[in-house]
């Protein structure tokens, strides 16, 4: 089977998209997912530019040899930019030997693995009672995990907490928000005085049952994510996510040395060769790299199977920066991996949804990636085609008691 053809679709519906659909000469298209938040047009040329003329007349069975070509052929390996482009086309190839085999993909990796695959919702607040509240709203909802995010007092914009608005879903949240990066404020003292005060507020709300998860977002200093973990040992939650910048592996060995709240890390990560040193030093939990920004399900296979040797656990990405492609794919790698922690989930917009038609379900705290051959992702490229690149910057950070440039 020859791939003949190859198109990048950019769309904004609400949010910027990179999609690469793979055809061939049997009359099967694949698609992949290659958005990559903030710096989108980047991956877009890589693929058109780059990539694409390369991809012509090949084998689109070869998926190993051709993600090979494209990862030692490049000469400049790893980073963001070349494996999402990579990961597009390795999951448009998959989507393509799924369709010809005619099994959902998840068949191909090896089967099922699990009934469903859990996954935890964002519950997010402009305060305590607030994000409380949509805590115990995602409760009813049926999630078994939930993850709470909160304002912080004293600071006016933190992460993960969205902007109350009439055209979105309540706690509807779209970090890249601006045509050029907003600029929020951060105090480390003002937030580790308040997070434990959030989860001591949201455990005693919930009971003991659910699964709660904390997204730290790279903003603290290895010794303040230790505190931070120390602290939230009562609540036991299910993990603390990106405590520190993991460009210094060392860092999360101090982590680990006081506290024994489980730490995940990953979503930022593009290969393997980032991932390796914290899983063989045991010094995560879980991993969360997944397939648009991880080299696809070739690569994010490579990782889990070395994450499983040190019994940790996936926990794939699953912001809406990251597209309907990309969360139909992770739901049949989800299915099988033996590995499986968690998936994260970030309902999409009805808009982009409108965009990418899909077969993949939720039902009461468990997603399905459905049973149609391929990853079960379309595209409506008419649809696509009303919603035009939108430059979108994510945020920055800055110190409050200075503007020294801190960590979003
Ligand atoms: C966050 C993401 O979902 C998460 O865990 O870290 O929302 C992240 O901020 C965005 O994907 C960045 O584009
Ligand atoms: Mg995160």
């Amino acid at each position: 089977m020859k791939i003949t053809g190859a198109n990048v679709v950019v769309c904004c519906p609400g949010r910027n998209f990179v999609t690469l659909e793979i055809e061939t000469d049997e009359g099967l298209v694949g698609l992949g997912d290659a958005t990559l938040n903030g710096r989108e047009l980047a991956v877009a040329s890589y693929l058109s530019d780059h990539v694409v003329p390369c991809l012509i007349g090949r084998d689109a069975h070869r998926i190993e040899d051709i993600w090979q070509y494209l990862y030692r052929g490049a000469y400049w390996r790893r980073g963001p930019v070349t494996m999402s482009a990579i990961a597009a086309v390795d999951t448009a190839l998959w989507d393509i030997k799924a369709k010809a085999a005619g099994l959902p993909l998840y068949q191909l990796l090896g089967g099922a693995s699990r009934t469903g695959v859990m996954v935890y919702a964002h519950a997010n607040g402009r305060d305590i009672d607030e994000t409380v509240d949509e805590v115990l709203r995602h409760q009813a909802l049926g999630y078994k995990a939930i993850r709470a995010q909160s304002g912080v007092p004293g600071l006016d914009k933190v992460y993960g907490v969205g902007k109350a608005s009439a055209d979105q879903p309540k706690g509807h949240y779209e970090p890249a928000d601006a045509s050029l990066p907003s600029e929020h404020d951060w105090s480390t003292e003002k937030y580790l005085r308040h997070a434990p005060r959030l989860f001591e507020a949201v455990r005693s709300a919930v009971g003991d049952e659910p699964h709660l998860l904390h997204d730290v977002h790279h903003r603290l200093t290895p010794i303040e994510a230790a505190r931070l973990g120390k602290d939230l040992e009562p609540y036991r939650l299910f993990w603390m996510e990106d405590p520190t910048p993991a460009e210094n592996t060392d860092a999360f060995r101090l982590i680990r040395q006081h506290t024994t709240t489980p730490v995940a890390v990953g979503e930022v990560f593009n290969t393997i060769w980032d991932c390796k040193p914290l899983i063989e030093q045991q010094l995560i939990d879980y991993i969360r790299t997944t397939v648009v920004h991880a080299g696809g399900i070739t690569h994010l296979r490579r990782i889990a199977d070395l994450a499983s040797l040190y019994q940790v656990r996936t926990g794939c990405h699953g912001a809406t920066d990251l597209s309907p492609v990309c969360m139909g794919a992770a739901l049949h790698f989800d299915l099988w991996v033996p590995n499986f922690g968690i998936q994260e989930h970030m309902p999409h917009s009805a808009e982009t949804d409108a965009v990418f038609p899909h077969a993949y379900t939720y039902a009461n705290g468990f997603m399905h990636p459905g049973e149609v051959p391929g990853h079960g992702v379309t595209i409506d490229k008419a649809v696509a085609a009303k919603y035009p690149y939108k430059r979108a910057y994510l945020p920055v950070n800055r110190q409050q008691h200075d503007g020294t440039l801190w960590n979003w």
